[in-house]
């Protein structure tokens, strides 16, 4: 089945997405806002508009498999897998807390996580071997990936980079946040990679680029990743670290840093009021 939101429903849901993030990461004083703002709309459009899931059977054989290769990001990740019904929004409250299932990164205790990722680099690599996997299985399912820019840095990407075109796997679907910065400082002043398009063209991959934050064309590019055939597709998703608050955007102090009163304050005021 899949959740099936409309552009309107779903950009009203991803503002509420934001608040929560804002919230559940003041109120417990940890958590990573930059890059999981930054993804909302991804992750969104993904879970609500084009996956094949079933929240009340979360090992169902045929679903759409999301790995999360940048697992810091998991407060967005939990907001909706939450919302989807995954598990009781009423975990929300327990992120990151000692005995929680709900860990600053995600693991198989959350229910619709498919793959422990934190580590950055790893998460594609499994999806590789997954999507590996459901074509030896004859299984009609996508395997999604979405990694940050930052997380380019690993070597073990680019082994997949080389072994996913190599086995022609499309039904990988590798998706880049990419918000130009990464832990302290910019993506472009730590590791450059000059013609992102033409590198990961070379490797063999199918190359499509969005606006990681307009729902329409997420849905639109993802339609036509989905209809490749014999290669993987790599989309490059243009991104705003800390999307929504505008002092934390393209701020890589905000990428892991504990939100105080005042910018709570602040960032709940800019996003509409709680
Ligand atoms: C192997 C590994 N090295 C270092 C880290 C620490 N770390 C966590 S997030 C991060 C920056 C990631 O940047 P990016 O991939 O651009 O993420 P985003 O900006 O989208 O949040 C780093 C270095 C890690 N999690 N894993």
């Amino acid at each position: 089945m899949q959740a099936s939101k409309n552009v309107t429903e779903l950009t009203l849901l991803c503002n509420r997405f934001r608040k929560d993030i804002i919230s559940m990461l003041h109120s417990k004083q940890t958590g990573h806002p930059g890059g999981s703002l930054s993804a909302v709309e991804i992750l969104s459009t993904l879970y609500f508009m084009k996956m094949n899931i079933d929240p009340k059977n979360p090992q169902m054989e045929n679903r759409d498999r999301l790995i999360l290769g940048k697992g810091h990001a998991a407060p967005i990740l939990y907001i909706i897998l939450a919302e989807l019904g995954f598990f009781p929004k009423s975990e929300l409250e327990n992120f990151r807390q000692l005995n929680s299932i709900l860990q600053g990164h995600p693991t198989f205790k959350v229910p619709g996580v498919e793959a422990v990722t934190g580590p950055l680099g790893m998460g594609l690599s499994v999806a590789a071997g997954m999507a590996a996997g459901l074509k030896l299985n004859k299984t009609d399912s996508k395997v999604y990936c979405v990694i940050g820019d930052g997380e380019l840095q690993e070597g073990i990407v680019w082994e997949t980079f080389m072994s996913a075109s190599k086995f022609k796997q499309d039904n990988l679907i590798c998706i880049l946040d990419r918000n130009g910065v990464q832990l302290d400082g910019l993506v472009k002043d730590i590791m450059p990679i000059q013609d992102l398009d033409a590198v990961l063209k070379g490797f063999g991959w199918e190359v499509l680029n969005v606006d990681g934050h307009d729902i329409t064309a997420l849905s639109s590019v993802l339609d036509t990743a989905n209809s490749i055939k014999g290669k993987p597709v790599f989309i490059i998703a243009k991104t705003i670290k800390g999307k929504g608050v505008s002092f934390m955007e393209h701020q890589s102090a905000w990428h892991g840093k504990p939100i105080d009163k005042e910018s709570y304050t602040q960032a709940i005021l800019e996003l509409g009021g709680k």
